[in-house]
């Protein structure tokens, strides 16, 4: 990747015979906090300045984009287009557009008439802090310049505005987040399936997750094969992300977690845990995340940063 983020990354001692011990060797936390740092600067220069009349909402939406995020999804998305050989600037504006839908996503997630919830990112939620108003507003405008940005991006010979816009449109809209949060809402005191289960977390969490590579591999012009293989990757990333969210919400403080801990069991939600337990759905989570590297065959090994991040996924605590 021209100018790639990970080539300025130092890389352990490796026993290149040992295809685990590569994956293991990826200076993954190196990369996550070299990523963080660009998409941050990214997105203080694509958003309005906080003092940009009315200052309100600007100072609303940068409150919850620069609260502490872990920028898990512009870092799948560098990462995809660095494994298609892509360039680091072209990728940029989409890894800053899904953190924003992102954002949005939380901050009305946490609002009363959704989860309700007071913490976020470490800090007092949107509303708690701007009032509901705003915070509903704050997410209308954080929906509405990721569009912006992918308007702005630049295009690749295979993928053009139009499929980067249908691209991110269709994993926020009514048939993946949106859908998944609808479920997710309708399901809050029943007793629900595996199956209904797997149809929350796919469209509440993996689509964004899917998109967030999909784009990067698109910004770098990927082939067809390239592009199936990533979203394969994500689908399987995805899913396995939310089955270790649903794991943390139990097993992790609220000051760990920086977003209160134990609520799916107070909102009687159904998550794998509560149906087939902890220790199952670590091995289905580890299980996921072996697929997410399978799918990554067709790389050849030239995909370190995405067998680093799902790794680093599967592990994390937080
Ligand atoms: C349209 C009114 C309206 C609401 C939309 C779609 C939606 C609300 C909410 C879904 C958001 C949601 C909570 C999805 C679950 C995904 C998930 C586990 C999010 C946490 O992601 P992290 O851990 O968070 O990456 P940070 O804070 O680190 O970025």
């Amino acid at each position: 990747m021209s100018g790639g983020i990970s080539q300025k990354l130092p890389r352990k001692r490796t026993n290149p015979s040992a295809k685990a011990s590569r994956k293991a060797s990826f200076a993954i936390e190196q990369f996550l906090s070299t990523s963080t740092a660009v998409v941050n600067r990214a997105l203080d220069e694509l958003l309005p300045p906080e003092q940009t009349k009315p200052a309100t909402i600007h100072r609303a939406m940068r409150y919850s984009i620069f609260a502490g995020g872990k920028r898990i999804r512009p870092a799948l998305c560098l990462a995809a287009a660095e494994a298609c050989g892509g360039n680091q600037s072209n990728a940029l504006p989409l890894a800053c557009a899904v953190e924003c839908i992102h954002t949005y996503s939380l901050i009305h997630d946490d609002l009363p008439a959704m989860d309700n919830d007071d913490f976020r990112r470490g800090k007092p939620t949107n509303h708690k802090v701007f009032g509901e108003g705003i915070a509903v507003l704050a997410g209308d405008a954080l929906l509405t310049v990721a569009f912006e940005m992918v308007a702005n991006s630049k295009p690749s010979r295979r993928f053009s505005h139009q499929e980067l816009v249908r691209e991110l449109a269709f994993a926020a809209g009514s048939l993946q987040l949106i859908a998944g949060q609808v479920a997710d809402l309708e399901g809050e005191g029943e007793k629900i399936s595996a199956n209904d289960l797997r149809y929350i977390h796919e469209r509440k969490t993996s689509a964004l997750l899917c998109c967030s590579v999909r784009l990067g591999g698109m910004s770098a012009n990927c082939t067809p094969l390239q592009l199936k293989a990533l979203t394969d990757f994500g689908y399987h990333v995805g899913l396995a992300f939310q089955v270790i969210d649903d794991i943390l919400d139990v097993t992790q403080t609220t000051e760990k977690l920086g977003k209160t801990a134990g609520k799916d069991t107070k909102a009687q939600k159904a998550t794998y845990p509560s149906i087939v337990g902890l220790q199952q759905s670590r091995k289905i989570a580890a299980e996921l995340t072996r697929k997410a590297f399978s799918a990554l065959e067709p790389f050849h090994g030239r995909a370190a940063a995405l067998e680093g991040l799902a790794t680093f996924l599967l592990n994390r605590d937080r």
